[in-house]
């Protein structure tokens, strides 16, 4: 069933259910030509969730700053091609969600293991904020921190599983979230780790 959480933001459950096999064969192609790394943030703290992408751009973060590039820093290469399943996933949930016309260029590709979080924060590092960002959760369950417009403001905790798929748009496109740390257990699709797909417009 699919719920509007708040303005702009509306979760599909379950909706990337049936495209699993598929889905894992492509985060085996991606992660074996841009391998999952732990990128250092530009306060020199090495976030806790590994990180890889595909698309035509990948989200990046160094000592530099956080950016997107055309190229993966570790190796050189232009990211690897975004599989079709992935696309087909974002533009299909974001369609549901009423936003026709998604036009992905960057999906990153988050994994957490036990312990692993991610902290308040917003994504501001793409071009143009019009368009959604569609995050799809694979493997464990995690703890989806939902906060305000500012970072003050409290968060609503929503627990995400294997399959949910979120549209984030218009006026939830900026609102700070985060992962709370992930608990231990094992997931057949993922073993000891929880995979978040994030496809976004970067450029
Ligand atoms: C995750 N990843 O579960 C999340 C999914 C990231 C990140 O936050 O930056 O890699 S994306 C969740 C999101 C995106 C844009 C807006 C909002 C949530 N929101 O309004 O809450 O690994
Ligand atoms: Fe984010």
């Amino acid at each position: 069933h699919w719920e509007e959480l708040a303005a702009g933001a509306m979760i599909l459950r379950g909706f990337a259910r049936d495209h699993e096999t598929e889905m894992a064969a492509a985060i085996e192609q991606v992660t074996a030509a841009a391998p999952f790394r732990h990128m250092q943030t530009p306060g020199g703290h090495r976030m806790s969730a590994a990180m890889s992408n595909c698309g035509e751009f990948g989200w990046t973060t160094d000592r530099r700053g956080y950016r997107y590039t055309r190229e993966d820093p570790e190796t050189g290469h232009p990211w690897p091609a975004m599989p079709d399943v992935f696309r087909n996933i974002a533009v299909t949930a974001a369609e549901a969600a009423s936003f026709p016309g998604f036009d992905p260029d960057a999906c990153l590709i988050n994994r957490y293991q036990p312990g692993a979080r991610m902290g308040l924060h917003q994504d501001r590092n793409e071009r143009d904020f019009d368009a959604p960002i569609v995050s799809v959760s694979l493997g464990l369950p995690a703890t989806f921190l939902f906060g305000g417009e500012r970072r003050a403001d409290r968060s609503l905790r929503l627990p995400l599983e294997h399959g949910d798929v979120v549209v984030w748009g218009a006026a939830a496109r900026l609102r700070y979230h985060g992962i709370a740390p992930l608990r231990s257990g094992s997931h057949p699709f993922a073993g000891e780790a929880r995979l978040n797909l994030t496809l976004r417009r970067a450029q």
